[in-house]
């Protein structure tokens, strides 16, 4: 018997306001089109069965025509190709009767005929959809439910039917399962368990939500495919689909395939000591950004200095980082380059400053007492701070207060020698 052949694709997100500057934000909306594109020419090319899409196609219920039209096209592809096109609503798109979902209408051609091969999932409660082959043939079943609302609040996935079936059953949901890392960051929608999917009739989980590609539940396969094209400085590395070759009663095990053409990068850079120059500096982050893959790969990075520099006060000046920034860009062919600089210090002998008999040492003695003495803290605290906190709680407060002075005095006291 042959295995059931399918993308599985999630939060694209088609459509999303990026922040950053005018000419990348252009790029990104374009770039996440062209994955979408680059993952139904592989569907098509490597003749699957069909395309999976767990939730959240669209940003925004104010999508744009340009592009409805552009995801229209996509699907005609795929529906001309005879590969099928199963999506479920996600919070981003849910699926109610006032919603855009609805009037989108992606069952039907542009003469309003039926799509044979599309099937959006717009209602709460699970519904099965038998695919086949462009022969006919059953391959598999796919079971999926939808969000009505953009904050759906049941367990969807606890719904999902046990399905008697000799064909490879795939289950398709957008879902918060509770434990997965990063859930954190997102939004507890159609929150579910690591139990409601161990469940042996079910080969393969095809997820959305959570924008992190990985395992939902160790060793089942439940599986978040990840946004398909990253879209800030938190959503880094490779993004794309999962290729699924699911068999009746087996657990499937997924293929990464990128599809996404910019990527984000975040890089921690803290070899900076020995450069003197602007020169130095830009060929030190040259090199890292060339093994990043700048100049060959479509590049949007973050670089975080830290460490000792003499050239830490013209890097905290905005305009001297964004001379910096586009020099680099120039150089290594990036998209973008963001230079964050609050971990760079000025290179001083702080224990030379702290014995020289100056007002500077004197203060910094003082803060070093105030840090072990939380009765000359209390003394040294502001009368208007809340004093209906708990007290080693307030204590913490004011801790934490100074621990960022001694830096911010050397520096200040370093500035006013040169001024
Ligand atoms: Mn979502």
């Amino acid at each position: 018997m042959t295995g059931f052949r399918f993308l599985h694709l999630a939060d694209l997100h088609l459509e999303t306001s990026f922040g950053g500057r005018a000419a990348t934000r252009k790029r990104l909306r374009r770039a996440a089109l062209e994955a979408f594109e680059n993952a139904v020419d592989y569907a098509i090319d490597h003749r699957l069965h069909a395309v999976l899409a767990a939730g959240d196609l669209y940003d925004d219920p104010l999508l744009s025509l340009q592009t409805e039209l552009a995801i229209q096209r996509q699907v005609q592809r795929l529906e001309e190709a005879g590969v099928w096109f199963l999506a479920v609503c996600g919070n981003h798109d849910p699926g109610g009767p006032r919603h855009r979902s609805i009037r989108l209408s992606l069952e039907t051609d542009p003469a309003g005929a039926p799509r044979e091969r599309v099937h959006v999932f717009r209602d709460r409660h699970p519904q099965r959809v038998t695919v086949t082959d462009r022969d006919g043939t059953p391959v598999g079943v796919v079971v999926g439910a939808g969000h009505p609302s953009a904050a759906e609040s049941d367990n969807l996935a606890a719904r999902f039917p046990a399905v008697a079936t000799d064909l490879p059953l795939i289950g398709l949901l957008h879902t918060h399962v509770e434990s997965t890392p990063r859930a954190g960051q997102h939004d507890r929608y159609a929150p579910s368990g690591q139990r409601d999917f161990e469940r042996a009739e079910y080969s393969y989980w095809a997820l959305g939500h959570i924008h992190i590609r990985q395992c939902a539940v160790p060793g089942q396969p439940v599986h978040y495919a990840g946004n398909l094209q990253g879209r800030n400085p938190r959503e880094t590395g490779a993004k794309g689909g999962l290729v699924v070759e699911a068999q009746s009663g087996v657990a499937a095990e997924p293929q990464f395939v990128p599809f996404a053409p910019v990527r984000w990068e975040r890089v921690r850079v803290d070899r900076i000591a020995d450069c003197a120059s602007a020169h130095a500096l830009v060929a030190q982050l040259s090199e890292t950004l060339s093994a990043l893959g700048a100049g060959r790969d479509e590049l949007i990075v973050r670089i975080e200095l830290v460490g000792e520099t003499f050239l830490a006060p013209m890097l905290r000046r905005p305009e001297e980082r964004e001379a910096i920034e586009e020099e680099l860009q120039a150089t290594t062919g990036a998209l973008e380059i963001q230079l964050r600089a609050e971990g760079v210090v000025r290179p001083i002998d702080r224990n030379l400053l702290r014995e020289s008999p100056s007002a500077i040492a004197r203060a910094l003695e003082l803060i070093e007492q105030a840090t072990r003495d939380d009765a000359l803290l209390e003394e040294l605290a502001p009368d208007d701070l809340a004093t209906s906190v708990d007290p080693s709680e307030r204590i913490a407060y004011l801790q934490a207060l100074l621990s960022e002075l001694p830096e911010e005095l050397i520096e200040r006291s370093i500035a006013g020698d040169e001024a």
